[in-house]
């Protein structure tokens, strides 16, 4: 007989920085990392660390963190503090409201950096087939700037030690906002190819990423753009999702993965406009999983906490092949997550009345497909 047990199961790695969900933006600050805790101890209390190899990792260095930013950035990020903010560089660096200086914000930019680099390296070391780093995947991040809650870009800097052993990486990014940061970096490589599905339009944040964006030079046809309209639902999203990466991946041919899981395209979202449902959200990356590539998975937005823990521990299930019970486990943030108690809540399916027609998706569909023609030779 065949040996089963050689090919039934992909390692997954799991990577978790001590302490990364105590940081805090600002009390009226949307972006909240202790949704990051709630997410792990979702994951420990379903069991699902005993699927996985976990890991404690150490934080980003300073030379790290300029593989792809400015030295000047990085030595401002370092030494600023809440108590220290000089004028001049709050607009040289884009310090405002989305980007307040908050006590440890640097430790918190080398802590899910070192994460993501981490994964990342075992990823190309070929020792595990899919790595996990839910603290990751600040994809505004800018060479020189911060942006959209972004200090250090954790992708770009991952991307690039990808790049190091992996001949194409494929960058997805399903976070309702545009992976602009990502998307720049990489604007005139044929080495990385980003998909971005985004809201786009009525000044939606960053607003970038127009359908007509596909790269530039030696990266021209190797950037996709999916501008889409409020109140996507389950079926528009997925079907164009699968439609559009099956191709996308047949044609480009990556060596490697890295799926974007912003958590804020999901329905009832405090910033977002989507209507996506949990199942859908997770049936994207069991998709993309299924091409058994090497994967690395990433968190990214997510403003209404209970949800963004509900969805990333379920994705943990589906990347580890585990099936879960919809009663949650048990855990010191149980209130939370009342009155249900269940994994998969109705994320208020038709509150935003959904602005994409069946015809305007296709046109979208058929536009992405004649631009995936130019990338056979
Ligand atoms: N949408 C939105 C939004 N809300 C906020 C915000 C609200 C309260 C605060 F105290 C601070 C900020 N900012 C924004 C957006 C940025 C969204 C970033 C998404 C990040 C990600 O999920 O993609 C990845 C982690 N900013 C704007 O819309 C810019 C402004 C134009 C309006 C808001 N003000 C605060 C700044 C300027
Ligand atoms: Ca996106
Ligand atoms: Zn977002």
């Amino acid at each position: 007989a065949p040996n089963v047990q050689a090919h039934s199961r992909e390692k997954i790695s799991y990577y978790f920085p001590k302490g990364v969900g105590e940081y805090h933006y600002g009390m009226l600050h949307p972006m909240k990392p202790a949704r990051l805790t709630l997410t792990n101890r979702l994951v420990l209390g379903y069991g699902l660390h005993e699927k996985m190899e976990c890991y404690t990792p150490r934080s980003a260095t300073r030379e790290e963190l300029e593989e792809f930013h400015d030295q000047e950035y990085v030595e401002f990020l370092s030494t600023v503090t809440p108590s220290t903010v000089p004028n001049a560089s709050f607009s040289r660096f884009n310090f405002a409201d989305d980007c307040p200086i908050f006590e440890g914000m640097y430790d918190f930019c080398r802590s899910y950096t070192g994460a993501s680099l981490a994964a990342a390296r075992k990823l190309a070391s070929g020792t595990t087939d899919i790595a996990i780093n839910w603290s990751g995947g600040l994809h505004h991040g800018k060479k020189g700037e911060a942006s959209g809650f972004c200090y250090i870009n954790d992708i770009v800097i991952a991307i690039l030690q990808l790049l190091r052993y992996h001949a194409r990486v494929l960058y997805i990014d399903i976070d309702i906002h545009h992976g602009d940061g990502v998307q720049e970096a990489f604007y005139n490589s044929n080495r990385v190819m980003t998909v971005s599905f985004h809201k786009y339009g009525n000044d939606f944040f960053p607003c970038t990423g127009a359908l007509s964006e596909v790269g530039m030079g030696l990266g021209k046809h190797f950037c996709l753009n999916v501008p889409l309209q409020d109140g996507i639902d389950d079926a528009g999203y997925v079907g164009l999702f699968k439609s559009v990466m099956e191709r996308t991946i047949e044609t480009f041919r990556p060596a490697s993965i890295v799926l974007q899981c912003g958590a804020d395209s999901l329905g009832l979202d405090r910033l977002g406009c989507f209507n996506l449902s949990i199942a859908a959200h997770g049936e994207c990356v069991r998709f993309i999983k299924s091409f058994g590539l090497p994967l690395l998975v990433l968190g990214g937005g997510g403003y209404t906490i209970r949800n963004v823990a509900r969805c990333w521990a379920y994705e943990t299930s589906v990347l580890t092949g585990t099936t879960i019970p919809d009663a949650l486990p048990s855990t010191p943030y149980d209130d939370f997550f009342q009155p249900s108690r269940r994994l998969h809540e109705t994320l208020g399916a038709g509150r935003v009345e959904n602005q994409n027609t069946k015809a305007s998706l296709e046109k979208i569909r058929v536009k992405i497909m004649e631009e995936l023609r130019y990338l056979h030779g």
